[in-house]
């Protein structure tokens, strides 16, 4: 039994959670592999490039994870914004229950508050953990949409997505920063050239980025009620207007008189990358979240464009490219 600082124990996974894990520890090493960028290897599972906790997590969200209607599911690409997410749709959520000058964010990690779904789901063997959450429960999850069964992303199940995607040339050089970061000290630091290659051929933690995103998007398009599309630059130029929007997708709009208390313009000084990166919580190396990555690490600049410092000419034509090529016609686009 285990109980952390803000949620319920968990039990041992029980004969059905075993037998998935059975499963996927035989389909694993059947899989096509390479190298990760940092830990773990990664394997190509249903068109993604995952690490094993991921697919571990997906398999048991397929075969037990129970969807209430109440669920909210933040989605990203990893370095698109997690955590910016999560701290925007928690304080959104909770924003009758505390007060702004002593507000969870202040003293914990977003990543405390809105949980890693498929890393919990990996770390207990199980979902009893999730299933005793009190709804609403907030997870948070780098799969793709297409992994997710249909009770939970077709039109008649209420669970939501909200997704942040954000250009693909910072999202690389946000990766490779965190990558080397984090990279085992016996490997040789990752260049930024060899880790350039493999972005583009898609094998990056979730990848391809181009397919993840399109999963999120072609939903977004078909249901959305179901979910909602951001993108992290519009949410840097028009913070106000994207916690609105995502105040109402939420199905929590903010009233005249919370209008008037300037709650929206509270929420987005809470959640911007200057508050949050100085609470003292997130200054520390403590890892509060299911990966052994210190708070401080998912704060670097928290700016739109810093790739023009990292990449070369031939390197943005060719992202762009790729980007233009696999976008084409859909209407998804970083313009
Ligand atoms: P994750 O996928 O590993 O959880 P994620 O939070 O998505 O990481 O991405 C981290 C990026 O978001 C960092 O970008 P950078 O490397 O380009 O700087 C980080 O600085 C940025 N970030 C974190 N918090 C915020 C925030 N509140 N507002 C804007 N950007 C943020």
């Amino acid at each position: 039994m285990e109980t952390s600082k803000f949620f319920p124990s968990v039990e041992i996974p029980n004969e059905g959670c075993q037998k998935t894990l059975k499963n996927c520890n035989e389909l694993l090493p059947t899989l096509p592999q390479s190298k990760a960028w940092w830990f773990d290897h990664l394997f190509q599972y249903q068109g993604f490039w995952i690490p094993s906790f991921g697919i571990r997590g997906s398999m048991l969200i397929n075969d037990h994870f129970k969807p209430r209607s109440a669920d909210i599911i933040v989605a990203t690409f990893p370095k698109c914004g997690t955590t910016w997410l999560r701290a925007l749709v928690f304080s959104i959520i909770n924003r009758n229950s505390f007060d702004f000058s002593d507000h969870p964010l202040r003293n914990a990690n977003p990543q405390e508050l809105v949980l890693f779904f498929e890393g919990y789901l990996h770390k207990y063997g199980s979902t009893s953990f999730v299933d005793g959450l009190p709804s609403p429960r907030l997870l948070s999850t780098h799969l793709p949409y297409s992994l997710f069964p249909t009770r939970m992303t077709d039109d008649t199940s209420a669970c939501r997505f909200v997704y942040i995607c954000r250009d693909p040339k910072d999202v690389f050089v946000s990766k490779w920063h965190f990558a080397n970061k984090l990279r085992p000290k016996e490997l040789p630091p990752l260049s930024l050239e060899e880790a350039f290659d493999l972005f583009c051929k898609g094998v990056s933690e979730y990848g391809p980025f181009w397919d993840h995103g399109l999963g999120y998007w072609e939903a977004s398009v078909e249901s959305p009620k179901k979910v909602l599309f951001l993108k992290y630059e519009d949410v840097k130029k028009e913070p106000l207007g994207c916690v609105r929007k995502l105040a109402g997708f939420l199905g929590v709009p903010f009233t005249p008189e919370e209008e008037n208390n300037e709650t929206v313009a509270e929420i987005v000084g809470l959640c911007s990358f200057e508050s949050l990166s100085n609470q003292n919580v997130n200054k520390s190396q403590t890892s509060s979240g299911e990966r052994p990555v210190g708070n401080s690490d998912f704060f670097r600049k928290g700016e739109v464009g810093d790739w023009v410092n990292h990449l070369s000419p031939k390197m943005v034509e060719k992202l762009n490219q790729i980007t233009e090529q696999k976008l084409q016609g859909t209407g998804f686009n970083f313009d």
